[in-house]
């Protein structure tokens, strides 16, 4: 049904004769006739979304004049647009809407004219203040409210505020008040990303993500050194007791809170209590908390990875194995190793994992194993569903990693016991899903996020770690690299080492 792919798209935008040239139909919505700015957006995707809104039935000029009532553009920020149209001469400007992409996008979606809300402007920007005449203008100029535009490399020179805002979140999280939670990942998000120290109130003010209680927060650390809300959480028995539970691998936050209001505290608590019913993840998660609850290093993983890679070969000589998660991110630890394996070749991929984990088990190495077999369906693309796993193949395991296999362990550091257990995550996509799955899955979560958010607000598309569906054109588009993804989406490419949103 939807196998329209980019080429098609393509093709059409390759030919403006089919599209700029495409006559106005019929008309038929007489109050409103719109103009698209060709700046950055370039004419071959004008003439498509000429053509587009043109076929249901919108006017659209190829020129400004006083009848034009919509002017939209896009990736055009307000300090260079206004100043452009400006420039055109327009007599009738001030009585136009100046509006982003987005409310066209929602226009075709609608099959109508939507009306023009506030968040669709593209404000003229204010004269700017002199020094004197106010606070000084931020140091950080057109940050973006979404981390997909914004660079954060692991050089973080905000951490005390952004802990502070993690607790509250985290804490938010706990008892499933998503909102609140989300509001405060998002604005220590936006913090990670800054090139300098925040040093005042001043400095971010007019930045994006930062709601009212954030500022509170911010200011208290800035007045008195810690936010009072923030201790409060960091000394609240609840708080303190639903960290450590869920700090167990098979461990949520609904669990957690289970277990808390039947009085229990600690971890021994809830090993020595025979009423309590443990699933098979949560059990293997105590029997090996201890290891894993320790960080994994970046010589950890690689011992890891050339494990899988060696017992994957024996499958397939063709599969790549491709580190995804916190380690492409560039961390030098992570909660566990995340990995993409696939084999090029339609379905060559099928029964990978499960030879995997039969080789790891054969080995004597495997400790757990969670697999989940594949039950993706491209015709039941695109989710909708913001937050749901990927429908593919995939393991969550823990590995007996040998001291002695890790380059660069210390020899004290191998005394005891010589193995440590390792929590590894397994995924084999299809070979077409691999550039969706490795944006999915190399995080961070907030930058995951944060594009499927923009994709659906700013670009009327459908982006998970399957696919990307432009609602506009009711296709796929097809993409073979993270790069393709991106330059769909409109997006200038972040590196992997520039996600840690
Ligand atoms: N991910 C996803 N869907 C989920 C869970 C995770 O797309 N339901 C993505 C986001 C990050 C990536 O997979 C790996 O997940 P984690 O290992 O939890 O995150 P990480 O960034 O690798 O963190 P850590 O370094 O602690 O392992
Ligand atoms: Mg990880």
């Amino acid at each position: 049904m939807f196998q329209t792919t980019l080429s098609t798209l393509l093709r059409k935008r390759r030919q403006p004769e089919l599209t700029c040239a495409q006559p106005q139909k019929e008309m038929k919505f007489r109050e409103v006739t719109v103009y698209l700015v060709e700046r950055r957006m370039g004419k071959s995707r004008r003439n498509f979304l000429t053509s587009l809104a043109r076929s249901k039935g919108f006017c659209v000029d190829n020129t400004i004049s006083s009848t034009v009532t919509h002017i939209v553009a896009e990736d055009n920020p307000a300090h260079e647009l206004w100043p452009w149209l400006q420039e055109q001469g327009i007599t009738d400007l001030g009585k136009m809407n100046v509006v982003d992409i987005a409310w066209f996008t929602q226009s075709m979606r609608a099959g109508r004219p939507i009306p023009v809300e506030a968040q669709h402007r593209i404000q003229k920007p204010s004269v700017q203040p002199k020094p004197e005449a106010g606070p000084p203008d931020s140091p950080w100029l057109n940050v973006s409210q979404y981390a997909c535009q914004r660079r954060t490399t692991l050089n973080n020179r905000n951490k005390i505020l952004t802990d502070a805002l993690e607790v509250l979140a985290e804490n938010y999280e706990f008892i499933e008040s998503i909102g609140p939670c989300l509001g405060f990942r998002r604005a220590a998000s936006m913090l990670k990303s800054l090139p300098a120290p925040v040093r005042s109130i001043n400095d971010i003010e007019g930045l994006p993500c930062l709601g009212p209680e954030t500022m509170a927060v911010i200011q208290d650390i800035f007045e008195c050194g810690s936010s009072s809300k923030v201790e409060e959480v960091l000394t609240d028995e609840r708080y303190q007791t639903l960290k450590i539970f869920t700090s167990v691998f098979g461990v949520g936050p609904k669990t957690a809170e289970k277990w808390y209001r039947r009085g229990l505290r600690s971890l021994e608590q809830i090993v020595s209590d025979s009423s309590i019913h443990l699933n098979k993840m949560q059990i293997a998660g105590f029997k090996h908390y201890e290891d894993i609850s320790k960080p994994v290093s970046k010589a950890e993983a690689e011992a890891v990875r050339r494990i899988i890679e060696e017992i994957a070969g024996c499958f397939s000589p063709d599969v790549t194995i491709t580190v995804t998660g916190g380690f492409r991110r560039g961390k030098e630890f992570g909660h566990d190793v995340d990995f993409l394996l696939t084999v090029p070749g339609p379905g060559k991929e099928d029964g990978l994992l499960p030879a995997v984990i039969d080789h790891l088990r054969s080995q004597g190495i495997l400790l757990y194993s969670d697999f989940q077999e594949s039950t993706f369906d491209l015709t039941r693309l695109p989710c909708r569903r913001f937050e749901a796993m990927d429908h593919f193949q995939k393991c969550f395991l823990i590995v007996k990693l040998k001291k002695e296999q890790v380059v660069g362990q210390q020899a004290e550091q191998r005394c005891g016991r010589d193995w440590k257990a390792v929590r590894v995550d397994l995924v084999a996509p299809p070979v077409e899903r691999y550039a969706f799955a490795l944006l999915g899955w190399s995080g961070s979560t907030q930058f995951e996020r944060d594009l499927r958010r923009f994709a659906r607000l700013e670009r009327n598309m459908l982006l998970d770690n399957h696919a990307l569906f432009d609602k506009t054109t009711n296709t796929f588009l097809q993409a073979k690299t993270e790069e393709d993804i991106f330059i769909h989406l409109g997006l200038d490419y972040i590196e992997p080492w520039q996600r840690n949103a």
